[in-house]
């Protein structure tokens, strides 16, 4: 079963590898190269193809901007199958954009770092791998830059988000509050995604028109941080953004020992975490909740729920032994039990639990990837495991999808949803297996 499924899994990664070297996430879906997406399936071809994967790897960092960042959508392909596309964005209205690419002009998590420190780890081949470490790193690097010097508004080392695609967790009922605080017009245009996806399972028409009024709003200042950081009605601190940002930190500093240079960014790669894991503990741990939550910079004040996300800062070591059993217990009895699989989106005991639709109940298996590693990072190898068989259980059961129901309903035909053959879950697939 375990090479079938593996063999399975390569299937669906090679249907998705495109001609200008980098790996679409789903067909008709989503046909661009996206950021943590790319880190995520090089993980998977690093276990087989290690060629493949170092080429996703640097097919998007060729996308980088002059001043580090490294945008959420790489247009490498004309199609106007996906919306909004490279006209929307514009991403040319910033000075230092790429001059090869176009984009988006905003990000997502910053996870590049620890797949590079993995795909080292995984490799057969080292000395080649450290090679293309060597010739590529400083751009990873230069990403952190940008993020602390760009998007730390308060120097707190938290750094911020300005749009919902930038966290990846797209319409988490997270930001419904920030939502509230917004009246965006009416926009007219043709949703793409609603043609290969149920609706039911997608953002609604209302959610979309705030997604793209905040994109409005980055378009007439130019993608400028600072006007960004003034204007935007959403400025959001996220968990999840964080911890890849430490846990990646991390990474960083031993593949620059590794390769034995650059001494003054590994001090400030030291220093930068520091700050970012001092600064999580105090502003985003919620004792009441007993997990992080996300942070409303633009509103200055906390948004007091749990998501998946609550939980990832496990992955980068964020949480004391105490906070980590006592996330554990939170995720055991409020997520896990014995109806559910682990690890829903969002809070299942919350009214406004979805297990259908998108970031607002499902699982996915790149969050659950990540808090298969946290908890086993924390010797928490029962409960480690369990996210571990659950998530190879519905893949098992349903396919390679987007993301799967967390209820465990007995006569449903499916539950699974979203895109089909989707890359992340293949190449985790893999990674899970190996
Ligand atoms: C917008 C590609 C991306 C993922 C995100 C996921 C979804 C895009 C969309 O698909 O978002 O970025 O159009 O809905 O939410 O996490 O990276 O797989």
């Amino acid at each position: 079963m375990k090479t079938q499924l593996i063999q399975d899994a390569i299937d669906v990664l090679e249907g998705n590898v495109q001609k200008g070297g980098f790996t679409i996430p789903s067909k008709g879906l989503y046909p661009f190269q996206w950021k943590w997406d790319s880190g995520f399936i090089a993980l998977g071809f690093g276990h087989y193809d290690m060629d493949k994967a170092l080429r996703e790897m640097s097919t998007l960092l060729d996308s980088q901007w002059g001043n580090g960042f490294i945008p959420h959508i790489v247009f490498h392909t004309k199609t106007d199958t996906y919306f909004p596309g490279e006209d929307f964005h514009q991403s040319e209205l910033h000075p230092q954009s790429s001059k090869k690419y176009r984009s988006t002009g905003m990000t997502q998590p910053p996870v590049l770092g620890f797949v590079l420190e993995r795909l080292y780890q995984m490799s057969k081949e080292k000395a080649q791998v450290l090679e293309f470490i060597d010739a590529h790193i400083d751009k990873v690097y230069d990403n952190h830059a940008y993020f602390y010097n760009n998007r730390d508004r308060d120097r707190d080392g938290l750094i911020y988000i300005y749009h919902n695609w930038e966290s990846g967790t797209d319409n988490s009922p997270i930001w419904d509050v920030v939502w509230e605080t917004m009246d965006p017009p009416h926009y007219e245009f043709e949703r793409k995604d609603t043609t290969h996806v149920d609706a039911s399972q997608r953002p609604t028409k209302r959610e979309y028109d705030h997604y793209l009024h905040i994109i409005e709003m980055a378009k007439a200042v130019n993608y400028n941080d600072q006007a960004i950081a003034e204007q935007s009605p959403f400025l959001v601190q996220d968990p999840l953004f964080n911890a890849m940002l430490v846990r990646s930190n991390e990474a960083l500093i031993s593949l620059y020992e590794l390769i034995g240079r650059s001494l003054d960014k590994q001090e400030q790669l030291e220093q930068w975490s520091q700050k970012t894991t001092k600064a999580m503990n105090i502003k985003l741990f919620d004792e009441a909740l007993g997990a992080y939550i996300h942070y409303d910079l633009r509103n200055d004040k906390p948004i007091a729920a749990l998501t998946s996300s609550s939980f990832t800062p496990l992955f980068a070591g964020v949480p004391s032994s105490e906070r980590a059993l006592q996330m554990a217990q939170v995720l055991t009895q409020r997520f896990g039990g014995k109806d559910r699989y682990l690890c829903a989106s969002f809070d299942p005991e919350d009214e406004r639990f979805n297990p259908k639709k998108y970031w607002r109940g499902p699982i996915w298996i790149n969050v659950n990837w990540l808090l298969y590693h946290g908890l086993k990072r924390y010797g928490m190898e029962a409960l480690s495991a369990q996210v571990r068989s659950d998530s190879l259980h519905l893949i098992e059961q349903f396919g390679f999808y987007e993301y799967f129901d967390p209820r465990k309903i007995n006569g449903e035909k499916t539950n699974a949803y979203g895109g089909g053959n989707f890359s992340w879950t293949a190449a985790l697939t893999i990674d899970l297996l190996s």
